[in-house]
Protein backbone atom coordinates (compact mmCIF):
# COMPACT_ATOMS: atom_id res chain seq x y z
CA UNK A 1 0.00 0.00 0.00
CA UNK A 2 2.94 2.13 -1.00
CA UNK A 3 3.00 4.96 -3.22
CA UNK A 4 5.89 6.56 -5.46
CA UNK A 5 5.34 7.97 -8.92
CA UNK A 6 2.28 9.63 -9.90
CA UNK A 7 1.19 8.79 -13.14
CA UNK A 8 -1.35 11.17 -14.62
CA UNK A 9 -1.18 9.63 -18.21
CA UNK A 10 -3.77 7.31 -19.33
CA UNK A 11 -2.87 3.78 -18.11
CA UNK A 12 -4.00 0.28 -18.38
CA UNK A 13 -7.45 -0.40 -20.66
CA UNK A 14 -8.04 3.24 -20.70
CA UNK A 15 -9.01 3.67 -17.60
CA UNK A 16 -8.35 7.58 -17.23
CA UNK A 17 -5.23 7.63 -14.51
CA UNK A 18 -6.12 9.99 -12.21
CA UNK A 19 -4.13 9.07 -8.75
CA UNK A 20 -3.64 6.15 -9.97
CA UNK A 21 0.21 5.65 -8.43
CA UNK A 22 2.95 3.60 -9.48
CA UNK A 23 3.52 0.73 -6.78
CA UNK A 24 0.41 1.40 -5.42
CA UNK A 25 -1.18 -1.40 -4.50
CA UNK A 26 -4.99 -0.58 -2.66
CA UNK A 27 -5.77 -4.68 -2.48
CA UNK A 28 -2.85 -5.67 -1.30
CA UNK A 29 -2.78 -8.87 -3.84
CA UNK A 30 0.67 -7.86 -4.91
CA UNK A 31 -0.68 -6.08 -7.87
CA UNK A 32 -0.52 -2.14 -8.76
CA UNK A 33 -3.95 -0.35 -9.27
CA UNK A 34 -3.17 0.54 -12.95
CA UNK A 35 -3.16 -3.03 -13.99
CA UNK A 36 -4.95 -4.83 -11.49
CA UNK A 37 -8.30 -5.88 -13.10
CA UNK A 38 -10.47 -5.56 -10.10
CA UNK A 39 -8.08 -3.55 -8.10
CA UNK A 40 -10.29 -2.88 -5.02
CA UNK A 41 -10.27 -6.67 -3.98
CA UNK A 42 -7.71 -8.94 -3.40
CA UNK A 43 -7.25 -11.52 -6.76
CA UNK A 44 -3.89 -12.67 -7.04
CA UNK A 45 -4.57 -14.93 -9.70
CA UNK A 46 -6.46 -11.86 -11.86
CA UNK A 47 -8.98 -14.78 -13.19
CA UNK A 48 -11.54 -12.75 -16.01
CA UNK A 49 -13.74 -15.34 -17.50
CA UNK A 50 -15.31 -13.66 -19.86
CA UNK A 51 -11.97 -11.99 -20.81
CA UNK A 52 -13.18 -8.05 -20.89
CA UNK A 53 -10.50 -7.13 -18.37
CA UNK A 54 -12.86 -6.89 -15.52
CA UNK A 55 -11.77 -9.74 -13.28
CA UNK A 56 -14.28 -11.65 -11.74
CA UNK A 57 -14.58 -10.32 -8.14
CA UNK A 58 -15.51 -6.55 -9.42
CA UNK A 59 -17.08 -7.75 -12.79
CA UNK A 60 -21.06 -6.92 -12.55
CA UNK A 61 -21.95 -9.52 -15.20
CA UNK A 62 -18.46 -11.95 -14.95
CA UNK A 63 -19.48 -14.20 -17.44
CA UNK A 64 -20.78 -11.69 -20.22
CA UNK A 65 -17.74 -9.16 -21.60
CA UNK A 66 -18.20 -5.44 -22.46
CA UNK A 67 -17.58 -4.36 -18.66
CA UNK A 68 -14.61 -1.64 -18.57
CA UNK A 69 -12.87 -0.26 -15.66
CA UNK A 70 -13.93 3.83 -16.15
CA UNK A 71 -11.71 4.66 -13.17
CA UNK A 72 -10.37 3.80 -10.20
CA UNK A 73 -8.21 6.08 -7.51
CA UNK A 74 -6.85 4.50 -4.58
CA UNK A 75 -5.90 8.10 -3.35
CA UNK A 76 -1.99 6.79 -2.87
CA UNK A 77 -0.17 10.24 -3.95
CA UNK A 78 -1.42 12.46 -1.99
CA UNK A 79 -4.37 14.75 -2.88
CA UNK A 80 -6.14 12.92 -6.04
CA UNK A 81 -5.17 15.01 -9.34
CA UNK A 82 -7.87 15.91 -11.52
CA UNK A 83 -10.46 15.79 -8.63
CA UNK A 84 -12.07 19.21 -7.69
CA UNK A 85 -12.60 19.43 -3.91
CA UNK A 86 -14.89 21.74 -2.40
CA UNK A 87 -16.68 22.79 0.47
CA UNK A 88 -16.28 24.42 4.17
CA UNK A 89 -14.30 21.96 5.52
CA UNK A 90 -10.98 20.67 4.89
CA UNK A 91 -9.83 17.69 2.53
CA UNK A 92 -6.58 15.72 3.15
CA UNK A 93 -4.74 12.58 2.48
CA UNK A 94 -3.40 10.59 5.47
CA UNK A 95 -1.89 7.45 4.59
CA UNK A 96 -3.62 5.87 0.92
CA UNK A 97 -6.99 7.32 2.36
CA UNK A 98 -8.95 10.44 1.37
CA UNK A 99 -9.85 12.30 5.10
CA UNK A 100 -12.57 14.98 5.08
CA UNK A 101 -13.09 16.76 8.41
CA UNK A 102 -16.63 17.55 9.28
CA UNK A 103 -19.11 19.70 7.09
CA UNK A 104 -21.18 19.86 3.53
CA UNK A 105 -18.63 18.78 1.44
CA UNK A 106 -18.00 17.21 -2.38
CA UNK A 107 -15.06 15.68 -4.16
CA UNK A 108 -15.47 15.37 -7.64
CA UNK A 109 -14.12 13.89 -11.16
CA UNK A 110 -14.71 13.84 -14.72
CA UNK A 111 -14.66 10.72 -16.61
CA UNK A 112 -14.68 10.81 -20.71
CA UNK A 113 -17.44 11.30 -22.63
CA UNK A 114 -16.87 8.31 -25.02
CA UNK A 115 -17.24 6.14 -21.19
CA UNK A 116 -21.16 7.12 -21.24
CA UNK A 117 -22.35 3.94 -20.80
CA UNK A 118 -25.63 2.52 -20.38
CA UNK A 119 -24.69 1.84 -16.91
CA UNK A 120 -22.37 2.62 -14.09
CA UNK A 121 -21.39 0.81 -11.17
CA UNK A 122 -19.78 3.26 -8.69
CA UNK A 123 -18.07 1.59 -5.48
CA UNK A 124 -16.81 3.42 -2.41
CA UNK A 125 -14.91 2.27 0.21
CA UNK A 126 -14.81 4.56 3.54
CA UNK A 127 -14.17 4.42 7.21
CA UNK A 128 -16.95 6.70 8.86
CA UNK A 129 -15.43 8.07 12.36
CA UNK A 130 -17.88 9.88 13.65
CA UNK A 131 -20.87 12.35 13.13
CA UNK A 132 -20.54 16.11 13.91
CA UNK A 133 -21.89 17.30 17.49
CA UNK A 134 -25.18 19.11 16.91
CA UNK A 135 -25.68 17.81 13.29
CA UNK A 136 -29.69 16.29 12.97
CA UNK A 137 -28.87 14.38 9.46
CA UNK A 138 -25.72 13.29 7.47
CA UNK A 139 -24.71 11.41 4.74
CA UNK A 140 -21.44 9.97 2.78
CA UNK A 141 -22.29 9.15 -0.72
CA UNK A 142 -20.63 8.38 -4.23
CA UNK A 143 -22.45 11.02 -6.60
CA UNK A 144 -22.91 10.80 -9.62
CA UNK A 145 -24.16 13.41 -12.33
CA UNK A 146 -22.93 16.14 -10.31
CA UNK A 147 -23.77 19.76 -11.59
CA UNK A 148 -21.32 22.33 -9.96
CA UNK A 149 -23.44 25.03 -10.68
CA UNK A 150 -26.25 24.21 -8.83
CA UNK A 151 -23.73 21.23 -6.11
CA UNK A 152 -26.50 18.76 -6.64
CA UNK A 153 -26.33 15.20 -8.08
CA UNK A 154 -27.59 11.65 -7.48
CA UNK A 155 -26.40 10.55 -4.64
CA UNK A 156 -25.99 6.81 -2.47
CA UNK A 157 -24.90 6.57 0.84
CA UNK A 158 -25.24 5.61 4.64
CA UNK A 159 -27.07 7.48 6.22
CA UNK A 160 -27.41 5.86 9.89
CA UNK A 161 -25.41 2.95 10.47
CA UNK A 162 -26.36 1.92 13.30
CA UNK A 163 -29.57 0.51 11.23
CA UNK A 164 -27.56 0.74 8.15
CA UNK A 165 -30.53 2.79 6.51
CA UNK A 166 -29.53 3.66 3.15
CA UNK A 167 -30.74 6.63 1.56
CA UNK A 168 -30.63 8.08 -1.81
CA UNK A 169 -31.37 11.69 -3.42
CA UNK A 170 -32.31 12.74 -6.59
CA UNK A 171 -30.95 16.32 -7.73
CA UNK A 172 -32.00 17.49 -4.12
CA UNK A 173 -34.95 16.03 -4.02
CA UNK A 174 -35.36 13.13 -1.17
CA UNK A 175 -36.87 9.91 -2.46
CA UNK A 176 -35.64 8.35 0.60
CA UNK A 177 -34.59 8.38 4.44
CA UNK A 178 -31.71 10.61 5.14
CA UNK A 179 -32.24 11.96 8.49
CA UNK A 180 -30.40 10.48 11.39
CA UNK A 181 -32.14 10.70 14.82
CA UNK A 182 -31.09 14.35 16.06
CA UNK A 183 -27.80 13.03 17.51
CA UNK A 184 -27.28 15.54 20.78
CA UNK A 185 -23.63 15.33 20.75
CA UNK A 186 -20.48 13.62 18.29
CA UNK A 187 -21.32 10.25 17.46
CA UNK A 188 -18.53 7.86 17.40
CA UNK A 189 -19.44 5.25 14.31
CA UNK A 190 -16.13 3.95 14.14
CA UNK A 191 -17.65 1.29 11.43
CA UNK A 192 -16.35 0.15 7.83
CA UNK A 193 -18.56 0.92 4.61
CA UNK A 194 -18.58 -0.14 1.21
CA UNK A 195 -21.33 1.51 -1.06
CA UNK A 196 -21.79 1.05 -4.67
CA UNK A 197 -24.50 2.92 -6.84
CA UNK A 198 -25.59 1.31 -10.32
CA UNK A 199 -26.63 3.86 -12.26
CA UNK A 200 -28.50 3.01 -15.58
CA UNK A 201 -30.32 5.46 -17.83
CA UNK A 202 -33.88 5.98 -15.92
CA UNK A 203 -33.09 3.84 -13.00
CA UNK A 204 -30.46 3.90 -9.63
CA UNK A 205 -29.72 1.26 -7.33
CA UNK A 206 -27.95 1.80 -3.70
CA UNK A 207 -26.51 -1.55 -2.24
CA UNK A 208 -24.31 -1.12 1.21
CA UNK A 209 -22.91 -3.46 3.21
CA UNK A 210 -20.76 -2.72 6.74
CA UNK A 211 -17.78 -4.71 7.83
CA UNK A 212 -19.60 -7.68 9.52
CA UNK A 213 -23.15 -6.40 8.70
CA UNK A 214 -25.70 -7.13 5.95
CA UNK A 215 -26.21 -5.83 2.49
CA UNK A 216 -28.73 -3.45 1.77
CA UNK A 217 -30.60 -2.26 -2.13
CA UNK A 218 -32.92 0.45 -2.46
CA UNK A 219 -34.29 1.10 -6.09
CA UNK A 220 -35.15 4.35 -7.65
CA UNK A 221 -36.51 5.43 -10.70
CA UNK A 222 -34.53 8.75 -11.15
CA UNK A 223 -35.66 10.80 -14.06
CA UNK A 224 -31.86 12.20 -14.63
CA UNK A 225 -29.04 10.84 -16.58
CA UNK A 226 -25.27 11.69 -15.76
CA UNK A 227 -23.36 14.78 -16.06
CA UNK A 228 -19.88 12.84 -16.96
CA UNK A 229 -18.88 13.86 -13.00
CA UNK A 230 -18.70 11.66 -10.48
CA UNK A 231 -17.60 11.21 -6.96
CA UNK A 232 -17.96 11.18 -3.07
CA UNK A 233 -20.36 13.38 -0.79
CA UNK A 234 -20.19 14.11 2.89
CA UNK A 235 -22.60 15.96 5.48
CA UNK A 236 -21.83 16.56 8.88
CA UNK A 237 -19.29 13.35 9.38
CA UNK A 238 -15.75 12.55 9.70
CA UNK A 239 -14.41 9.84 7.10
CA UNK A 240 -11.36 8.52 5.51
CA UNK A 241 -12.32 6.95 1.94
CA UNK A 242 -10.22 4.06 0.74
CA UNK A 243 -11.22 4.43 -3.12
CA UNK A 244 -13.23 5.05 -5.26
CA UNK A 245 -14.08 2.93 -8.58
CA UNK A 246 -16.49 3.35 -11.51
CA UNK A 247 -16.79 0.14 -13.81
CA UNK A 248 -19.36 0.83 -16.82
CA UNK A 249 -21.53 -1.72 -18.70
CA UNK A 250 -23.53 -1.93 -21.81
CA1 LIG B 1 -3.92 -4.82 -6.30
CA1 LIG C 1 -7.11 -7.06 -7.06
CA1 LIG D 1 -14.68 -9.99 -16.79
Amino acid sequence: MRSSVLVLALVGCGRIGFGVVVGHDEDGDGIDDGTDNCPNIANPDQLDSDGDGVGDPCDPHPTTPGDHIVLFDGFGGGLPTGWLLQGAGTWRVEGDDLHVEPGDQEATVAYPPDNFAPTLSITSAHHFYKLTAGANSYSISVIDGFDPSVLESEKCGETDPSRLAIGHEVNGSTHESVNSPDWPDAFVVDGEFVTTMTHTIGALGCTSAVTGGSTMSVPATPPYRTSGLVGLRVRAATVGFHYLLVIASP
